[in-house]
Formats: structure tokens, sequence, C-alpha cells
């Protein structure tokens, strides 16, 4: 095999409870049959004792397309009942927790949301936008791939929780326009099919401009009866082929991407076009809000990014079909370190939502640099608008995938913490952070106490270690155009893409409270003040809502110039102590993960120091303020 088993390749226990030495039962459906299987296979690999004769584990399935399962004992038995699906999430959650040493205890576990997806850049080439992992598991050469590795692909999904996969790149091109037309069914059906023995809906993005592009219309307007004939007789067509998909996921109007604004219709227009054309099917379209002006002259100071989605979404509120999800990245900007929660995750009162999380790291070290995203999901989830908190308000949970075809699929080992703790969060969105990265820690490098103490913590610190030695204080954007890795902290100063920090000898950061672009007013009048006002926002998100004099004083009483040094400094040498913990585990962790996270770390300090120094020099250039501590800044 190419490839590893991550969190599945279950250890031999010795505290196997007595119930393990059988298993009973006779699951139909296909989901139930598989979790049979993974329940015979996994109690062998955990070395459960084949005993003819009671206690037992039963395995009853219930009726209906539920994902709920319980778990009740009977004697010294255990009985573990639930639609086929249930029974795949319990089967997966018993094994977990076996091999976590758990006791396990009767009760009932239901998803916290009935949509919980990855979505994938993956292009029909085999490459994939934003990719850090090697190659696309899910297309190559032009075509769509099922293999044995989608099924463990599934399995994995499964197996943390997660129900759906979106395989291509919202941006929709090349060969991966022909997925509507017909061309690509056998393939899809069969992905469809893989997927689905675990429960894994397949969804897929399509171009907005398909009628033209693929149809030969002379036009995509939403409102034209032609381009709706046309859309329904393809989607007739194509779920009738295809029974696993779910529905399409669309990227209109947004960074050049065609879409229901050229002909001047809005965005509900659009999505309801198409969620109309999907409906007969059950289908359902995540029609994405990431719609800003891309082109934007960054002379223009009264253009801020930040508010586009919230301008162009929230009075459409109300307007979109039931089976359309208005699907919204997490901050208002591009999945930057530190954003502020996206206001329209909490000001959507009749639209359905769905939060989009980023595991590719694109902006966050690019699986070079380990960078544990649960706290910051668990912060979004858990943020408190107006009228609720974001996880009572939104309808699903999705997040572009990190993984790719590289034997470890996240490049980064500890990368795949990120793939674990998602859908862990989605399945329980009270599920704590830390508790994920222990156990994830666990069940991928054993119980040998100095190793989970070790790689827990690194990856509890990593977040704000990132943080500290790339961009402050949520300012963003400093990083090199296009490729997002590195420093160049005027890469996109005088571009197209509405990032600025407008940085001057006196002053950094653009203005978005009532004085200025006003962007604090669109989370309602409390929580709008408390951004709006300097000495309320909080700290770690103070210049992405100010523009503050460098010589402004922090709570703790040092300059805001100052805090910037410190942290590039403090930053860095955290990450060279992070690096220096993983040495230490050499002979506790196998041989080629600890040589393969000891290469990513000599990268991730090397460029640490560069963003440290880098930013340092940059700031001082402009401003000629001295580091109060006398360390080394280049002229
Ligand atoms: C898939 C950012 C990324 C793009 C990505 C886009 C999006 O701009 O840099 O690669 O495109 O977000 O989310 O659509």
């Amino acid at each position: 095999m190419d490839y590893s088993l991550l969190w599945l390749d279950w250890k031999k226990r010795d505290d196997l409870p007595p119930w393990t030495g059988r298993i009973v039962g006779d699951p139909v459906s296909l989901q139930g049959k598989a979790a049979m299987r993974e329940l015979r296979e996994g109690f062998r690999e955990l070395g459960a004792a084949d005993t003819a004769g009671r206690p037992c584990l039963r395995l009853e399935e219930t009726s209906g397309d539920g994902e709920n399962f319980c778990l009740r004992r009977e004697g010294e038995s255990l009985i573990l009942s639930g639609p086929g699906r249930g029974l795949l999430y319990g089967v997966f959650a018993l094994l977990r927790q076996l091999a976590l040493g758990e006791e396990i205890l009767p009760g009932t576990s239901a998803p916290a949301w009935p949509i919980r997806m990855l979505d994938h850049w993956d292009n029909a080439d085999g490459s994939i936008e934003r990719g850090y992992a090697g190659a696309s598991f899910f297309f190559s050469e032009g075509k769509p791939v099922c293999n044995a590795r989608t099924r463990d692909y599934a399995r994995l999904l499964a197996s943390v929780g997660l129900n759906g996969c979106c395989v291509n790149n919202v941006n929709v091109k090349g060969e991966a326009l022909e997925l509507l037309t017909g061309k690509y069914d056998r393939e899809l059906r069969e992905i469809g099919e893989t997927l689905g023995e675990y429960g894994v809906s397949l969804w897929i993005c399509v171009s907005f401009a398909a009628p033209m592009e693929q149809g030969g219309l002379p036009t995509a307007d939403p409102l034209d009866p032609k381009v709706r004939r046309w859309w329904q007789e393809t989607c007739g067509r194509l779920f009738r082929a295809v029974p696993g998909l779910a529905g399409f996921l669309v990227k209109a109007d947004s960074e050049g991407r065609p879409g229901p604004q050229t002909y001047g219709r809005s965005q509900a227009e659009g999505a309801n076009m198409l969620a109309e054309a999907v409906r007969p099917y059950g289908g359902g379209i995540l029609w994405r809000c990431f719609v800003y002006n891309c082109t934007q002259d960054w002379r223009d100071q009264k253009t801020d990014r930040a508010r586009a989605q919230y301008d162009t979404f929230a009075p459409l509120d109300g307007q979109f079909g039931e089976n359309v999800y208005l699907q919204i990245k997490n901050g208002p900007v591009d999945f930057q370190i530190r954003e502020p929660v996206s206001p329209l995750l909490v000001r959507l009162e009749r639209t359905k939502s769905i939060v989009e999380f980023q595991l590719a790291q694109e902006y966050t070290g690019q699986q070079r640099h380990v960078c544990y995203l649960a706290p910051m999901m668990k912060e979004v989830l858990d943020f408190a608008g107006p009228g609720g908190k974001v996880k009572d308000r939104i309808s699903a949970v999705c997040a572009v995938s990190n993984t790719g075809a590289d034997f470890n699929w996240t490049g980064h080992d500890l990368a795949a913490a990120n793939f674990y703790a998602f859908g862990r969060l989605a399945w329980d969105l009270d599920s704590d952070p830390t508790v994920l990265a222990r156990e994830w820690t666990r069940l991928t490098f054993g119980d040998d106490p100095k190793a989970v103490e070790t790689v827990t913590d690194i990856l509890l610190r990593s977040r704000e270690v990132y943080e500290r030695y790339t961009v402050p204080l949520g300012i963003g954007w400093m990083c090199v155009p296009g490729t997002h890795y590195g420093p160049s902290p005027e890469g996109y100063e005088y571009d197209r893409w509405g990032t600025y920090h407008r940085a001057t000898h006196r002053e950094i950061g653009v203005e978005r409270g009532p004085s200025g672009t006003g962007y604090s007013e669109q989370y309602g009048p409390e929580l709008g003040r408390m951004y709006g006002e300097i000495g309320t926002c909080p700290e770690e998100l103070l210049l992405f809502f100010h523009r503050l004099p460098y010589n402004y004083r922090m709570k703790d009483g040092r300059t805001l110039l100052q805090r910037i040094y410190d942290d590039h400094f403090e930053g860095c040498a955290a990450a060279e102590a992070m690096a220096e913990a993983w040495d230490a585990l050499e002979g506790l962790v196998p041989e080629a993960v600890f040589r393969r996270v000891q290469e990513r770390f000599r990268e991730q300090v090397r460029s640490a120091r560069e963003w440290r120094d880098v930013i340092n020099s940059w700031l001082y250039r402009l401003t000629l303020i001295p580091d109060e501590r006398g360390r080394s800044i280049w002229l």
C-alpha cells in the first residue's frame, strides 16, 4: 500500500472488555455491512480474543436513513443499534474508544449537522489548487479515478463522522467541465458508490456558464427559459446516472468566475435556478459567498473587501430556495491566521448557511509549518452574534481538504490532526480541541507518555506561534503574492485584490470602525461598538479593525511596534523550541515519521527566521524606531 492508514491503524491492546470476544448481528444495508466489516477487522487488529460464548457485541440495524446510534448494556454484553449509517459511526466510535482505552458508556449519539463535508480543490489534470500533499487521488490525467485509495479515504471520512465530499475544484476548468456532460458518468458513479458505502455523499463543482461552455447556448442568464431547461435536462440525466450525487457546489461571480451578475441577476436568482434543477433528485446547492471586487484600485480607500460578502448577501436573506446553503468562509476576507468571524454567519435569519474552513494551510504554513487549526474552528463555532452562536445558526459545515496522494495524506504528518479534529468537531460541536489533539496523537503514535505530551503540546501551541512570527494582530496578507508562502510585507499593497495595510512611517492598518469603512457595524450595535472602539477591540484583532500609530500603547504598556517586534522574536524562538522538542522524540515515534517531520521543522524554523527578520526590518526601516531590547534588526 503506498499510503498510511493514519488514525485507523489500530494498535494492539491487552485491556479489551470481554464483549469484544464475539460479534453478533446481520446488518443488511451497505453501510451496515461496512460497519460489520470494520468491526471484525478492527477487533482483529486490536487483538480481541475470539471466544465462542457470551458476552458479545451485538449490532442491531434499525430502519431509516438516520445517522444516530445507541449503545446499551444487556448483562455483560453490549448492543449497538442504529440505521446502517449510524452503525458505521457507532462502530468507528467504539473502535476509537477501545484503542484509547476509554470506558464505553451506554448512551446515544447524533451528529450536530446533517451535512459535514470536505471540499477538494482538485483539478482534472491531477494537480490541486492550494494543495500541499502531492497530487490528487480523485483525478489523474484528465479523468476521475476510483480505486482502493478512494475507499480508504471514505473510511477515514466516516471514521471521524464526515458524510460528504466535493471532489473537484471550485474553479472548474479543463476536463472537469465534462463532469456534467455524461463523459465521466461511469467514473463518477463508481466514486459515488465507493463513498456511499461509507455514508459519504458525492458533490461536484459546476461552472455557472456550463450552458454556454457545454450546452452551446448564447447565454447562461438564469432567467432565460432555454438556460433553465438545459440545467433541468442535464440534472435529470446526471442524477439518474450517478445515484450517489448529492448536489453542486458553485463559485459564481467570484475571482473571475462566471455568475448571475453578468446578466444583471441577483445571487439568489442564480442559486435558485440551479436549486430548482436539482430539487427533483433531492439535490442541494452550496452557493459560495466569496464574492468581492478583485480588481480594486489600491488608491481607492472607500472600498473595503471585508464588507463585500455581507453587503452582497445580507439584503437577500430569505430569498434563497430551501435546498440552497450559502457557503461562508469563517472570516470576512480569506482564511488568514487571524480574522474576525464573518458577520454573515451570525446575521442571516431566513437562509441556510454552511461555514467553510480551510484545512489546506494556504495562509497558515502550507503544511510545511505545523499549525493546528481546531482551536480556531472552535472559536468560530462558539462565536456569539446578536441572534446566537454560530454553531446554533448554521445548518452545515465544510472545510477545504488538506489531503493529497502523499504517503501520509497531508504532507506534514502533524497536519492530519486538522483533518481528524475537523471531523470530530463537525459531529460533536462541543468537542474540546485539546482533547482532540491528544486523541489524535495517541491514535497515531501510541501511548508513549513523552511522545503524547510533546506532540500534543506542539499542536496546541502551534497556531499562536505561527501567528506571532508572521502577520501581526489580525492585519493579514503580508505573504508573497500568488504562492502565499513566506513574507512580503508590501507584496499585496499596490495590487488589485483589496488586501491592504496602508502602512506609512507613522501608522498602519485600515480603519474599519464607524469613522472608517464601517465594517464593524455589520455585527449589529453591541458587537459593532466593541469592535469599532479601539479600547474595547480584542487586541489580537486590533490591526484588523483599526489604523493606529506605532506608539499606540497596548494594554500591557508596550507600544504597538514593540509588541510586533517582540511577537516576531518570541514567535520565532518558540518555533525553534518546538523543533527541538520534536528532535527529542527520536526512537519514540516511527523512524520515517520522525525524519519527515524533522525535515518540515527545519523548513519551519528557516521560514520563521525569515518572517521575523523581514517584518521587523521592514517596520524598522519605515519608522526608524529601534527595538527597546536592542536585538538585531537589519537596516
Ligand atoms: C479556489 C483564495 C485562493 C484561491 C481559491 C479562492 C477560493 O483566493 O487563493 O486559490 O480558489 O480563495 O476560495 O475560491
